[in-house]
């Protein structure tokens, strides 16, 4: 009898594939940093409505647990023959999807690293995520030009200046309860903190779901003013910092949901007309390779005809596709709008 049980009414993809013979040929494996099945699966355990309900303790978890890990990627991801994952950060010059501001309210463009010497958020020891922060910061301190600015520590900043970040929502909070039953908040807020550009457009969060999520924002639809400004930084953290890449997966996150490019790119457009033809801006989004979340972000309402468009591929992709795609999926999107 398998000492796990998943609750009858989960779905989530874990439960779907950890046969009772993948968990005994596991139950024992850890990893170098003592990473365990139990700890990757608790969170899948603990919360029945999840849809993956795996996470990674560290850059080994993937090949260590392989059994599990790969069949739920191949699910997630899509069957991607022969994988090797093609990073391309090159620059692109696109048009401005909407110059007069009538439908795009903002672009968000975001990336997931973590450091391969380190172990992953569910599984750091707090003195190891002291260290991690530090090194980060100290890498962070070199970012110049337009990239340069400030690091706040959400353990030592003043709460007048915290206070400022979280009302400009360039903060992060506590991680949800899937986060949490995974270990991903373990001595919250220490060791995390925001790196903010001093034109307030570029932020790097330390420590929340991955060692970091470099995000590169602006209130405006020059996808390609956007997306080089993340360029330029990840470039610049590469040339100090070992990322954990994997040949096949690329770059490799605490969910196995954000791996190989682990871009999310996406913008807020006001898309008055086809929030009453939802089938058509359904159509439109599934034929571009996108997905739409609500106006707060994943399983959340519309508001104000406000959606969250953003791309679904992340792995077998390259970061400059992924653009490439959503330049030209929002430009149907508005031309659709346009035609009601
Ligand atoms: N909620 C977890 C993870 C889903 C993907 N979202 C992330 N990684 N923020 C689940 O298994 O449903």
């Amino acid at each position: 009898m398998n000492s796990f049980v998943f609750l009858e009414k989960s779905n989530s993809l874990v439960k779907k594939h950890l046969s009772s013979k993948i968990y005994k040929a596991l139950e024992h494996k850890q990893t170098d940093s003592g990473f365990t099945l139990e700890k990757a699966i608790h969170s899948g355990l603990e919360n029945p409505d999840s849809t993956i309900g795996i996470y990674a303790g560290d850059s080994q978890s993937y090949q260590t647990f392989s059994p599990i890990f790969d069949p739920i990627i191949q699910e997630y991801h899509g069957e991607l023959e022969n994988l090797k994952h093609k990073s391309d950060i090159r620059e692109l010059n696109l048009p401005v999807l909407d110059p007069e501001g009538k439908y795009i309210q903002s672009t968000r463009i975001r990336v997931a690293r973590n450091l391969k010497s380190f172990s992953f958020p569910c599984h750091i020891a707090l003195s190891q995520r002291h260290a991690l922060e530090k090194k980060i910061i100290a890498v962070l301190n070199y970012l110049s030009g337009n990239l340069e600015g400030n690091y706040y520590s959400f353990e030592h900043s003043d709460k007048k200046k915290l206070n400022q970040l979280e009302t400009k929502n360039f903060w992060f909070q506590k991680g949800d309860r899937f986060q949490d039953a995974a270990g991903i908040n373990s001595d919250f807020p220490k060791g995390r903190g925001v790196y903010l550009s001093f034109d307030q457009k570029l932020m790097v969060w330390v420590n929340e779901e991955d060692h970091l999520r470099i995000i590169s924002l602006e209130k405006t639809s020059d996808l390609s003013k956007v997306y080089n400004r993340l360029c330029q930084c990840i470039s610049a953290l590469n040339q100090h910092l070992d990322f954990a890449w994997d040949k096949r997966y690329g770059n490799l996150t605490s969910c196995p949901t954000n791996i190989g490019t682990s871009m999310r790119a996406g913008v807020h457009i006001q898309l008055k007309k086809l929030e009453h033809k939802k089938k058509l801006l359904l159509n439109i989004t599934q034929a571009c390779n996108l997905q739409i979340r609500g106006t707060s972000g994943e399983k959340t309402k519309i508001k104000n005809a406000v959606f969250d468009i953003s791309n679904r591929q992340r792995l077998g992709i390259s970061e400059s596709g992924i653009i490439q795609n959503l330049h030209a999926g929002l430009l149907a999107i508005i031309k659709a709008e346009k035609s009601l």
